[in-house]
């Protein structure tokens, strides 16, 4: 009797001490920013990986894992990050394009770490409109939101808060960590930063970078879509033709806000962007753009020389803003070190998708050509990530989610889409892994004017058939042809590999079950389209 109580009590004491130990389950510090795209990431040795742009993602990718077939499905901000929160294709998670709203009753991974005992928290850009759910503590910019001394809505209430965004987002992260911390609990925390995302402006601290010379240029900067079908001629991102001085640029911007007349092409993004600034921040940008302007207007430039002087401005500028987001992914590194959380926490570095520095003559994103397909995806989990790997699989923004609920441990609901990414970060390689991804883009006629399109990538080749649009298709050797020159569709002796890979695209839309309405009607497209012979 006496040692059946003993052996009770005991029992009752292991009970406790397995409900008050610490849960040893990972935490989570995703650092996500907006229109980073891989080639402006040392590790990723792009074109610009000479002018050393991002030391700590850098250090982050020695110490881990990083993906080189990392892709997005819909290269789009808002969808993006849909399909990350979700797991699920567009067409499944409702958020096609940037004009719909986040409809947060669904299931989310965030949600599911709560349940399985995550802290959650979310600061900076959400661009999923609405309150956030699934998080034990968040706060979202506004819609873009602003480079200087931003707006933020916090649970009770929107304030502006003092500071450059990038900086600004990083602090309310650093003092969640330090102070809000449910030390008894693993935790799930997302920075999510509005740089690089247009109209580039760096923090002032940044305005002197790469300052001593011109950046090198991307071999397509005078691409004139000679071999393209027509939507890659009717498009307006060309930084020749639409990229503005003013408005993107700065130039011009030296100008007294209040009372001088402004150029009205000055739009939103730079003029809004800039009126935020307080007197002294507005002293130190026109000190460093004023002269340089002066400069401009003198040289009198034109052609050529004028597209390279825009591509110089805007490339620094937009690197200039990706030093403020390497900054931050140092901070908060720096951070977990100091509270002893480094060892236990997976670090994982992100963008909502790729972008265009130059390349084909583009700013922008959401053609699925290489340049905006393409997400970084660096991932340092400590102990499981060999440093300096670098993983070849196919692997897409539809994975992330499944992957966070694998490193918890959490049950990955069958209706998600995408594939747990563990065994990879394990150094494994699944026999069954995918051969190919899916990706539907449907934001047209809107900002920049991609029309709408759909397609597959497999390890060498890409098909793309854009719709509403006439009927277009285009097809890539991305072996032979990296920079997707080359359209191979209709050429001589290509129709076989058209017919296989159409017959892949229909089985993945199966698959994904996209239902979404694909019909082909023409619209009044022709006249809008320049003609092939147009270019330098
Ligand atoms: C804004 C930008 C566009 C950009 C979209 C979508 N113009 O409209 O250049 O394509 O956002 O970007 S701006 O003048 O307001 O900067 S996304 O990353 O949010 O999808
Ligand atoms: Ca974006």
């Amino acid at each position: 009797m006496k040692n059946r109580l003993l052996s009770l009590v005991a029992a009752i004491f292991s009970l406790a001490s397995v409900l008050t130990a610490k849960d040893q389950r990972p935490n989570i510090l995703f650092v996500f920013s907006d229109d980073h795209a891989p080639h402006a990431i040392g590790a990723y040795n792009g074109w610009l990986k000479s002018v050393n742009p991002t030391p700590e993602i850098d250090r982050l990718a020695r110490g881990g894992m990083l993906f080189e077939k990392s892709f997005c499905s819909n290269s789009i901000c808002g969808p993006s990050r849909a399909v990350i929160m979700t797991g699920k294709h567009s067409h499944k998670n409702g958020f096609m394009n940037n004009g719909n709203s986040f409809n947060w009753n669904q299931q989310t991974f965030p949600k599911l770490l709560q349940k399985s005992g995550y802290q959650t928290a979310i600061y900076g850009k959400s661009h999923l409109k609405g309150r956030p759910q699934g998080f034990d503590d968040w706060a979202v910019l506004p819609g873009q939101g602003m480079y200087y001394n931003p707006d933020i809505i916090f649970p009770d209430g929107r304030r502006k808060v003092d500071g450059h965004c990038t900086d600004v987002v990083t602090d309310l992260a650093v003092d969640w960590l330090k102070k809000s911390r449910n030390k008894s609990k693993p935790f799930m925390l997302m920075v999510q930063h509005k740089a690089p995302h247009r109209c580039w402006m760096p923090a002032l601290r940044h305005l002197k970078l790469y300052n001593d010379k011109p950046l090198p240029e991307p071999e397509t900067l005078f691409d004139n879509y000679q071999d393209n079908a027509p939507p890659a001629r009717h498009q307006e991102m060309e930084i020749d033709r639409h990229m503005d001085p003013n408005y993107d640029l700065f130039v011009d911007l030296t100008a007294d806000f209040d009372g001088t007349p402004i150029q009205q092409r000055q739009d939103r993004s730079a003029r809004n962007n800039m009126k935020r600034m307080t007197p002294a921040q507005m002293k130190a940008w026109r000190a460093h753009y004023g002269p340089r302007d002066e400069a401009f207007h003198k040289a009198n430039l034109k052609g050529k020389a004028l597209v390279r002087w825009k591509f110089q401005r805007y490339a620094k500028n937009y690197l200039r803003c990706v030093k403020g987001v390497d900054e931050s992914l140092g901070r908060l590194r720096a951070t977990l070190k100091e509270l002893d959380l480094d060892d236990n926490t997976v670090v994982i570095y992100s963008s909502d998708q790729g972008f265009y520095i130059g390349d084909h003559g583009w700013y922008d994103k959401r053609w699925m050509y290489e340049e905006s397909l393409k997400m970084p995806f660096i991932v340092n989990w400590p102990g499981v990530t060999k440093p300096g790997s670098r993983d070849t699989h196919l692997i897409q923004n539809l994975d992330y989610a499944e992957t966070f609920l694998d490193i918890a441990g959490a049950k990955i609901p069958a209706d998600m889409q995408g594939h747990s990414l563990v065994p990879l970060l394990k150094g494994q390689s699944p026999k069954d892994w995918r051969t190919s991804i899916y990706y539907h883009y449907y934001e047209y006629p809107s900002f920049h004017m991609v029309p709408r399109h759909y397609g597959i990538r497999t390890e060498r080749y890409k098909l793309m058939h854009f719709y509403r649009f006439g009927n277009e298709w285009e097809m890539y050797d991305l072996k032979t042809d990296p920079d997707e020159l080359q359209n191979l569709y209709g050429k001589k002796g290509t129709a076989k590999l058209a017919a296989d890979l159409k017959k892949q695209l229909r089985a993945l839309q199966k698959h994904y079950e996209d239902d979404s309405d694909i019909s082909e009607q023409p619209m009044e497209w022709q006249n809008k389209v320049r003609p092939k012979t147009a270019g330098q």
